[in-house]
């Protein structure tokens, strides 16, 4: 028997709002009680995990007194070094208040704007207090429900200054600290501005500091829009800004649902385990994920180490892809080149135009030769399913 055992090196983390989610859905109340940020990290260390993740008011509410205010941090502190759980992400609640209704950083309204500006400072401060490395935006209300209402150049132009105002005050504090734009396309604003991870990747190159922001994105939100979660990874690592990620799973088309990651699709969450494997992606592994309505705490146990197992097995599913023959023989074959084509390649010149120009290609036995992907396909799934 394989070990699925989580282990610090996997950097497996969840949320403080995705263990302690309490199973309230818009039509329902909670069906789990209240815990406090401390009990929650013991669950998570019950559970093997190696990162706790909040937002400002996940660890202190937002009406908390100052004294009420050193004593969870004086609780979650002890929590943390009982358990050897550490703090590798933080980031702000700017969507569960009234205030936050039209936006934080977008909103119409320029005394919001700059609420949401001091609010996040503070915020960048108490991530430091615990040392995080990155800061996650999820901008969930930055959008509009009728576009009367909005500019949406406007927003962008707000969104660029709010994010160009807070790198400059990481530097100003000489703060350790990345930023990561996690996308959206809808839920809960009708739509959301910078929808997906490739308009992040677009956006973060118009800021005035881009070395310091790159993307969190997450399964469920590619899904919703019906996108190939693991194609925008890949390109947000190749331009070198895969700086966080968000895992969990997400039927596409239906509202927000948070999944245990891989409970939905195990050939789309096996191929983006198999390729932050591949190239070594070495930041955390977060479970944006929560529980059943169903669940009690054991239930939330459940899916916690359920998350995790799924990651493991299917790491040990791409391992076995990368080490099959039969498999290999295929992406042999597939990816042959005899070299004759080489010269073609690479930076441009006229002469390398015009010789190209006089070439002649035998297209019809080029586009005749069957390549094979119903069968490397077949050997995947065969893998997936353990028949081989
Ligand atoms: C919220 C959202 C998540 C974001 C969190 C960070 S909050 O639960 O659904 O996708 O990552 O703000
Ligand atoms: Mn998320
Ligand atoms: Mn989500």
């Amino acid at each position: 028997m394989s070990d699925y055992s989580p282990k610090p090196e996997n950097k497996f983390t969840f949320g403080l709002w995705t263990v302690g989610n309490r199973g309230a859905d818009p039509f329902g109340s909670a069906t789990r009680e209240h815990k406090s940020p401390a009990e929650l990290v013991r669950l998570l260390g019950e559970v093997g995990a190696y990162g706790v993740n909040f937002h400002d008011n996940d660890l202190i509410p937002i009406d908390a007194t100052p004294a009420d205010r050193d004593r969870i941090i004086r609780d979650f502190k002890a929590a943390l070094s009982e358990t050897g759980i550490i703090v590798p992400m933080a980031t702000t609640n700017l969507f569960s208040e009234p205030v936050f209704k039209d936006g934080a950083f977008t909103s119409n309204d320029p005394k919001v704007r700059a609420y949401a500006l001091q609010k996040t400072m503070n915020a960048i401060d108490l991530g430091m207090e615990f040392d995080a490395k990155t800061y996650v935006f999820w901008g969930g209300r930055e959008g509009t429900e009728s576009d009367s209402s909005k500019s949406a150049v406007e927003s962008i132009k707000r969104s660029r200054e709010a994010m160009n105002f807070l790198c400059e005050y990481v530097l100003d504090k000489k703060y350790d600290l990345k930023f990561a734009l996690e996308a959206k396309p809808n839920e809960p604003r009708g739509d959301i501005y910078n929808a997906t991870t490739g308009h992040m990747l677009a956006f973060i190159g118009t800021l005035d500091h881009p070395e310091m922001v790159g993307v969190n994105p997450e399964v469920a939100h590619e899904h919703m829009s019906g996108l190939n979660f693991m194609h925008g990874v890949a390109q947000a690592w190749e331009a070198g800004k895969l700086f966080h990620i968000d895992l969990n799973d997400q039927y596409p088309g239906r509202y927000d649902q948070d999944l245990r990651f891989g409970s939905r699709d195990i050939k789309a969450a096996f191929y983006l385990v198999k390729f932050l494997e591949d190239v070594k992606y070495d930041g955390s592994r977060h479970f944006d994920a929560h529980a059943y309505r169903t669940e009690d705490y054991e239930g939330v146990k459940d899916f916690a180490r359920g998350c995790m197992r799924t990651y493991m097995i299917l790491k040990e599913k791409a391992a076995q892809f990368n080490a099959d023959k039969e498999v290999q023989a295929v992406l042999a074959e597939i990816n042959a080149n005899d070299g004759s084509t080489d010269k073609f390649f690479g930076k441009y010149s006229s002469e390398k135009a015009s010789s190209l120009k006089a070439e002649s290609f035998d297209r019809a036995a080029l586009g005749k030769r069957g390549l094979k992907y119903e069968h490397l396909d077949q050997l995947t799934i065969d893998i997936l399913l353990g028949a081989r």
